[in-house]
Parts: structure tokens; C-alpha cells; sequence
């Protein structure tokens, strides 16, 4: 009978063991990676169907949103960016000028912007170059665009610019954008608003990260302790 005992506690025990196994914990600060993120001029970032980041300027200066993501994969980004314009003429500066966008993204699990990503321009104009009676085109957004189950094999491929040809202002060069390509569809400067998808089904860097999805449904584990610092 104490072997039966024995053998039922083992059991549980046991059971117990691989059930904590699979039991998720709490992420760290250093399960994140940093996502840097640069428009000419502004741009909405979701991530598998979730708004993650929105450019804190809509214009001028040119700035880089830097930010950590928690990331799962398959993740799918979608981004929209807009170049200033107004929505009427396509023009800036008071409708005197053409103006040119561009968009570049690195996270640091090595996801880079390329021609593999999609994109569809919306918004358009001056159409013909015409600045003396400028003319606008808006296509609809379509429905749950940034979803990661959005059909986007209707978009085409993203056109890559160089950085030369974008010309961005600092503070880009302080931050790493090594191995990225500014992308924008095949008009820097006609198309004013554009949405960019990519999805990336394991990390580029290859590492194996943890999945936190779902973890508000569940009581993680608590791990070990963390020494406080004095
Ligand atoms: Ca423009
Ligand atoms: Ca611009």
C-alpha cells in the first residue's frame, strides 16, 4: 500500500513539475527589443492587429520614435505613413510645394524595412504635377488593414530609396537603422499616404524569445527573485 502511495505521490509530483513547466512567467525589460522607427514625416505602428506606436510629431522636425516591443511571432506590421500634405492640394508650405516622404524601421531582433514589404498607396496628388490647379485622389482604408489576417496579396511590393535620396535629418544618425531601407511606393513625392504590411514569421537574428501572448489570462509563474538593489 506504501508503494502505491509512493508511486501516486511521484505522479502528482511529477505532474505538478510539467505543468509549471509550461507555465508561463512574467516578461522582463530584457525580453524586449527596440523598435526605431523614422517618417518623413509622421506614422501609425500596429502590431499583430494592436496600435504599438504613433509619431509624437506630425511635421517638422524630423524625428525618430524609439520604443520597446514585447515580440511573438508570426508578427505582422502594419504601418501607415504620411508625407505633409495638405488633403485638398497634395501641396505644403502653403500650397506652393511637392513635398517627398519616406519611411525606414529596424527592431532589434533584425526585422529591417525592404522591397519584401507590401504596400498600397491611399491618398494621392497633385495628380500631373499640376501645382497651378492641383487635384487630390483618396482610395477608402481598407477595413482591419493592420490585422495579421488582413488579405494583402493585392498590394504590391515596396519600393526602396536610398538614403541619399530621402535625405533624413538628424537625430536618424543616432540611432541604429543598420541593414534597413527606406521604402514608400514608387512615388516619394505623389503619394502622400501610404500603408506598409510585413509579416515576419520567426526573428531574423534567430534567437529563440519566449511567447507572452495571452498572458493576462493566466497567473505566472513567479520565478526567481530578483536581488532589490540598495
Ligand atoms: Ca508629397
Ligand atoms: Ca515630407
Amino acid at each position: 500500500m506504501k508503494i502505491l502511495q509512493f508511486l501516486l505521490f511521484v505522479f502528482v509530483a511529477s505532474f505538478g513539475v510539467l505543468a509549471g513547466a509550461e507555465q508561463i512567467r512574467k516578461p522582463r525589460i530584457t525580453d524586449t527589443i527596440k523598435a526605431n522607427i523614422y517618417a518623413d514625416n509622421s506614422f501609425k505602428l500596429y502590431i499583430n492587429g494592436t496600435l504599438i506606436a504613433v509619431d509624437s510629431i506630425a511635421f517638422m522636425p524630423h524625428n525618430v520614435i524609439s520604443v520597446d516591443i514585447l515580440p511573438s511571432y508570426p508578427m505582422t506590421i502594419a504601418v501607415m505613413a504620411m508625407d505633409n500634405a495638405d488633403p485638398v492640394t497634395g501641396l505644403e508650405y502653403g500650397n506652393t510645394s511637392i513635398g517627398d516622404g519616406g519611411f525606414i524601421l529596424k527592431l532589434g531582433d533584425g526585422t529591417v524595412t525592404n522591397s519584401r514589404w507590401k504596400v498600397k498607396k491611399i491618398s494621392w496628388g497633385p495628380i500631373d504635377r499640376d501645382i497651378k490647379k492641383p487635384r487630390t485622389k483618396h482610395m477608402t482604408v481598407p477595413e482591419k488593414w493592420f490585422t495579421s489576417n488582413f488579405d494583402d496579396r493585392g498590394w504590391v511590393q515596396a519600393t526602396e530609396f536610398t538614403q541619399q535620396h530621402v535625405r533624413p535629418k538628424a537625430p536618424f544618425f543616432d540611432y541604429d537603422f543598420k541593414g534597413a531601407s527606406f521604402i514608400w511606393s514608387d512615388d516619394l513625392e505623389l503619394d502622400n499616404i501610404v500603408l506598409f504590411r510585413r509579416k515576419i514569421t520567426k526573428a531574423p537574428d534567430g534567437l529563440d524569445r519566449p511567447n507572452f501572448t495571452g498572458l493576462s489570462d493566466q497567473v505566472p509563474s513567479k520565478g526567481k527573485r530578483q536581488k532589490k538593489r540598495k
